[in-house]
């Protein structure tokens, strides 16, 4: 059994979207939670790619789990490397419909919401770790403007509450902005900080990526963001 000063970490990924048959992020999160990690205990959970289903799923998700960190991964097609994510925007505006057929452009996530939300994972160190490895890693700016982004906005907003709900009085302005824009997407918490960010990651063979970038490849990458999150929290 795990013992209980292990932290908690949620990984979520997707399903299948845009007629492809396979999202290595999904398959990520169910295997990584399937195989475990020695230094924590992760719990996965994977999403429909729908913009007004997958912020709610991941609340209950966090709500269920209580997680000390959370990582949200997705698929970049287009994209040669394992990418966090620096900055979620509150935009949603995409060239495709999601898999509920919702097509949203030029639409506010959150109508009173913030501009923008910042990761609260050490994206740098997590891109340089993975790169270290000799497995192409890099900070992204934007987590672009489909449901991916709009899953990490949602789950900053999460943590923002969360922060507003445990700091009483004393809480910052970004806890009442948290409350503002992102009420009713997740319950009260205990108010523990949540550490909550996106990675992206390339397609795999099997979608058109480039060979080295296997599922195993992309497994060994994010264990390493894993290891590198949790001993920066040392
Ligand atoms: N990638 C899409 C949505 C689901 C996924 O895996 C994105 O980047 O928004």
């Amino acid at each position: 059994m795990t013992p209980p000063t292990l932290p908690t970490v949620l990984v979520t990924g997707f399903e299948p979207f845009g007629g492809a048959a396979v999202n290595p992020s999904g398959e990520l999160a169910r295997r990584l939670a399937e195989l475990g990690h020695p230094d924590c205990h992760i719990v996965g959970e994977v999403l429909p790619v729908s913009f007004t289903q997958a912020p709610g799923l991941l609340a209950a998700a966090i709500d269920a789990h209580d997680p000390d960190i959370v990582i949200m991964l997705g698929l970049a097609e287009n994209r040669r490397a394992i990418t966090p994510e620096r900055i979620a925007i509150n935009l949603a505006d995409a060239p495709v419909a999601d898999n509920d057929g919702l097509h949203l452009t030029d639409a506010p996530l959150e109508p009173h919401g913030p501009a923008a939300r910042f990761a609260l994972l050490p994206v740098t160190q997590i891109a340089h770790a993975i790169a270290n490895a000799g497995i192409p890693a890099e900070v992204s700016l934007s987590a672009g403007s489909y449901v991916c982004n709009a899953l990490m906005y949602a789950g900053l907003g999460i943590a923002e509450q969360r922060v507003g709900a445990g700091a009483g009085a004393g809480s910052s302005s970004r806890g009442a902005d948290a409350r503002a824009g992102a009420a009713g997407l997740a319950g009260p918490a205990s108010g523990a900080p949540l550490q909550i960010g996106f990675i992206h990651v390339p397609a795999t063979p099997q979608l058109g990526g480039d060979p080295h970038n296997t599922l195993d490849e992309l497994e060994r990458g994010i264990r390493i963001a894993i290891t590198t999150i949790i001993d920066e929290r040392a």
